[in-house]
């Protein structure tokens, strides 16, 4: 039985990753959380209902289990304090422009918008097939953290790590409870989709991926970054002191969710359902424009970043094939041309064997350093990947369209 919190910005993939943990009769969603990222927290707030009241409907048709989750709205600008960077790479409004193109699908605001702006509890208005809730989803975080016993809830970011951070800023005591912390960004050994070095995600909030990892060191205070605000920093540094617990945070980077296509061909056999028909809208955007790039392309594929990282979190105990591996993983939150890039020491050094002594003035000496460094466990290898070559490419989108659709 899994739990989880998922702290998304729909987004495609996020919405297939939302619907496998939503379907899995074994998961249960505690929350969905939107934050700043692909696209501001209204339109990924408009994105998740829809994608909630979509679910629900094609579950309970199907008399399927459905819980209904809680949804609450997070940050809506970075922890660097920049502005934020949407990439609108999924359309306009996130999803492919399927609001405009297919209204009939999109609930009517008027309906969920005001239980986001005040308490409304007690109204009988109130949706029945999600929960909301007007706080700041930080805080309904913590309170689905503490009201849980300790290390049984996941939490799955899927946009940047602002609204994650937020919370771990907030009440570190409450957020290390956390069974672990997936997170799908960044890119070790393959380059970014980006820039060059990074990866949406670390890229749209470097300071706050950089935090985020600097927590799995034993002492964080030196690998923090200087870019987060300085009540972040002392609230982090000052709650490490007290409670020595490091949270387990996997990387789910672009090496590994490159591996994970869904085709074109694999969706079109849903497109008799609502759901399916629904999906294929949000999809026709980013299919047009991979046969207008590769007109040669049998088959259209979408890279399945976010529902890698929710399959990870769903399975990896239970399924084997998983690999992940521990690397002192540093984030650039600074760097002009290398903002987002992830830094892992290639010296061919192994963990645990550096010089012991450092200090401020000598940063350099505390790579690997056991008493400085991140212990990031990264994915490297799923049971489904896709591998050149190989005639059975395609069964990770094969096993999660299973599970969401009840085969
Ligand atoms: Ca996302």
């Amino acid at each position: 039985m899994s739990k989880l919190i998922i702290d998304t910005d729909p987004g495609i993939d996020d919405v297939f990753a939302i619907l496998l943990a939503l379907s899995h009769p074994e998961t249960t969603v505690e929350l969905i959380s939107l934050t700043v990222g692909n696209i501001d927290t209204q339109n990924s707030l408009r994105n998740a209902i829809t994608c909630v009241q979509l679910c629900s409907e094609y579950l309970k048709s199907q008399g399927r289990k459905f819980t209904p989750p809680r949804v609450a709205v997070g940050c809506k600008t970075p922890l660097s304090g920049k502005e934020p960077v949407f990439d609108y790479f999924h359309g306009i409004d996130g999803l492919g422009n399927s609001h405009a193109k297919a209204p009939h699908f999109t609930p009517d605001t008027a309906l969920y918008k005001p239980h986001f702006e005040s308490d409304t509890t007690a109204s009988p208005d109130r949706p029945t097939n999600f929960i909301p809730d007007h706080r700041h989803s930080a805080d309904v975080m913590l309170e689905i953290l503490k009201q849980n016993p300790e290390d049984s809830v996941t939490i799955v970011a899927l946009g940047p790590a602002t609204t994650v951070m937020h919370a771990a800023a907030k009440d570190y005591e409450t957020f290390s409870r956390a069974r672990e912390i997936v997170a799908m960004a960044g890119n070790i050994r393959e380059p970014g989709n980006v820039t060059p070095f990074a990866e949406f995600n670390v890229f749209a909030d470097a300071t706050a991926a950089a935090a985020l990892c600097a927590l799995t060191s034993p002492d964080p205070s030196v690998l923090l970054p200087r870019s987060l605000s300085e009540e972040f920093y002392d609230a982090l540094v000052s709650a490490r002191l007290h409670i020595s617990k490091r949270p387990r945070v996997v990387l789910v980077p672009l090496d590994a969710t490159h591996r994970h296509c869904l085709s074109e061909s694999q969706i079109l056999k849903y497109k008799d359902t609502k759901l399916g028909e629904w999906l294929l809208v949000a999809l026709e955007g980013v299919f047009q424009r991979l046969k207008d790039e590769y007109p040669d392309l049998s088959d259209s594929i979408l890279q399945c970043h976010d529902p890698l990282a929710v399959a990870y979190a769903i399975f990896h105990r239970e399924t084997p094939g998983w690999f992940t591996y521990t690397a002192d993983l540093r984030i650039e939150d600074a760097g002009r041309w290398t903002r987002g890039m992830c830094v892992i020491d290639k010296r061919g050094r192994s963990l645990e064997e550096s010089e012991p002594k450092y200090d401020s003035d000598n940063l350099h000496l505390s790579w690997l350093n056991p008493k400085v460094h991140s212990y990031v466990e990264v994915l490297d290898k799923s049971p489904y990947q896709d591998e050149i070559g190989k005639s059975d490419n395609g069964k990770f989108a094969e096993h999660m369209l299973n599970v969401v659709f009840g085969n």
